[in-house]
């Protein structure tokens, strides 16, 4: 029976409170770019990007959603189909990091015991405003078996790690054999037509693409 390699795809969705520096990230991992001034995150933004890892290549579909409470209600059906939780706090906000608690009982809400939660310490070039220590973030992630890693999208500082740490965590490419194929291109016709997801016209035009879907 005839196999063929079909590109995993993963759904990696940001949460944390107002300003901790989610879509900062984002941007710093899609553009390499940096902007000091805070623009929130009105409903949620969608970008996606190809990685190539050393013995594999995934495909991310990146959920950016917004810190403010305005939007809370539109979260819980990003989580609900996701492969990662990726939660920030801000290392120089110390009520942003007791937050993270109820940010990863909203993502057990779900049920689900195979999403990857990825714990991040933004910021971490704000040396002086400190207020969360290394060690209390690797403590923290160890009670969720989570990935910890601390970042800054001012300098760059361990940004691809994150990328890497998690693209390292997800399964890469698949293979199918002919029937499992069919099914696969099945699923993916309806799915692109009833659900909120992009289709994977819009996904395929770049290795990047960005959207919104507030
Ligand atoms: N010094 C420093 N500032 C940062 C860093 N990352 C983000 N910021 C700043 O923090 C503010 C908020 O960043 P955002 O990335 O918009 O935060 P967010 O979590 O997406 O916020 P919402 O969309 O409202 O949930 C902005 O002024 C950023 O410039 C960082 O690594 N270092
Ligand atoms: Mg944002």
């Amino acid at each position: 029976m005839a196999a063929i390699s079909v590109l995993a795809k993963h759904k990696l969705v940001f949460l944390g409170d107002q300003a901790v520096g989610k879509s900062s990230i984002i941007t710093r991992f899609m553009y390499d770019k940096f902007d000091s001034s805070y623009q929130p995150t009105i409903g949620i933004d969608f970008l996606s990007k190809t990685m190539y890892l050393e013995d594999r290549t995934v495909r991310l579909q990146l959920w950016d959603t917004a810190g403010q409470e305005r939007f809370r209600s539109l979260i819980p059906s990003y989580i609900r189909d996701c492969s990662v939780a990726i939660i920030v706090y801000d290392i120089s906000n110390q009520q942003s990091f007791m937050n993270i608690q109820k940010w990863v009982e909203e993502v057990n809400s779900q049920g689900r015991r195979d999403i990857v939660i990825a714990l991040v310490g933004s910021k971490n070039d704000l040396v002086d405003k400190r207020q969360v220590s290394l060690e209390e973030g690797e403590a923290k992630a160890k009670e969720f078996g989570a990935i910890f890693v601390e970042t800054s999208a001012k300098s760059g500082f361990n940004i691809k790690g994150l990328f890497r740490k998690v693209a390292s965590a997800l399964p890469g490419v698949v293979s199918f054999s002919a029937t499992q194929q069919e099914e696969f291109i099945n699923v993916n016709l309806r799915s692109s037509v009833s659900s909120s997801t992009p289709t994977d016209q819009q996904q395929s035009s770049s290795s990047s693409s960005r959207g919104c879907a507030c």
